[in-house]
């Protein structure tokens, strides 16, 4: 089956899957996006997904052409014109068309991209295996100058932190505050488990306040754990008992060693593993049903 991609308005092929090179998305990173699962003819959170685009989108005054109920609507028709019901959808959506200055009031009319695409199921041996993390120079950019809360199309701070942890050879990238505080991976978020208390930094230090991190946190507290957010440094992650990464894409993966030091016993630990357990079953069992829902917008070709 050819891939349909959702362009504004229209399912078109991925070879008419274009936009201009006037969009801001291209020129300045203007934009915001989403990485949605979906898991058995079910898509895992798409409400919560949904509102963080339009936080993310209110944040930097795009307005998106239609509504959060219409938005998972062209979600819930990109899959069904794909034929996914295990997979990955990206929502992207840019400022749109302008000229080549800032100004963003040149660009009358945000552009929405939408593709669904089957997800590579690399789960069981990451859960097994776990990786390894170093810590890297390159920072999530400050709240002041632009709020890592915001999804947006401006990533190249995590790219980097991504190039460094590949040059060392390592999966992936811990990045700290100014400050050392432990932050956030490059696309995932970080949790210890210190003599079963799960621990994972606040929003407000200036992360991704992720989807999978807050489910993870009420599996955790429904478990009878204690789940806290709480700031703290490198010290606290070298000697946990157990340490993982949570993010749409990567789900929950073991990290077995941070910076050179074996975390816990270095394998895979028992909370961890539990809750690896739980949130299979959670996304396996909840979330919205991939049906057809009325939609003008989706017009097919
Ligand atoms: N932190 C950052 C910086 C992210 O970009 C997460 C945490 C996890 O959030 P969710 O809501 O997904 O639990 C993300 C996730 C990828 C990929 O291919 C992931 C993200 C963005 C782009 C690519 O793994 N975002």
């Amino acid at each position: 089956m050819e891939q349909k991609i959702y362009l504004d308005g229209k399912f078109v092929t991925r070879n008419e899957a274009k936009v201009s090179v006037f969009d801001h998305g291209l020129l300045y990173g203007d934009g915001v996006f989403e990485g949605i699962r979906a898991y058995g003819g079910k898509v895992f959170k798409l409400r919560e997904h949904v509102e963080r685009l339009y936080k993310s989108a209110k944040a930097i005054m795009l307005e998106i052409p239609m509504d959060g109920a219409k938005m998972e609507e062209i979600v819930l028709n990109t899959l069904i014109e794909n034929g996914i019901e295990d997979g990955y959808v990206r929502v992207v959506v840019t400022r749109g068309e302008g000229d080549l200055g800032l100004d963003p009031r040149k660009c009358p009319r945000a552009s929405v991209i939408v593709i669904a695409d089957k997800i590579a199921l690399y789960g069981d041996e990451l859960t097994r295996n776990g990786i390894e993390v170093i810590t890297v120079a390159s920072q999530r950019s400050l709240p002041i100058v632009l709020d890592p809360r915001i999804k947006s199309l401006n990533y190249l701070n995590n790219i980097m932190a991504k190039i460094e942890a590949a040059n060392a050879g390592v999966t992936e990238a811990l990045m700290v505050t100014r400050e050392g505080f432990v932050a956030e991976c490059s696309g995932e978020n970080i949790f210890i488990v210190t003599k079963g208390v799960f621990v994972t930094p606040p929003a407000f230090l200036g992360i991704l306040e992720g989807i999978t991190r807050n489910v993870v946190m009420e599996l955790a507290r429904a478990g009878g754990s204690e789940a806290r957010e709480e700031i703290f440094t490198r010290y606290d992650v070298y000697n946990a008992d157990e340490c993982f990464v949570t993010g749409t894409a990567a789900e929950i993966v073991p990290v077995l060693k941070v910076d050179g030091r074996t975390i816990g016993s270095g394998k895979p630990g028992s909370a961890t593993l539990s809750l690896v357990k739980k949130f299979r079953k959670l996304t396996a069992g909840e979330g919205t049903p991939i049906i057809l829902r009325v939609s003008k917008s989706a017009s097919r070709r």
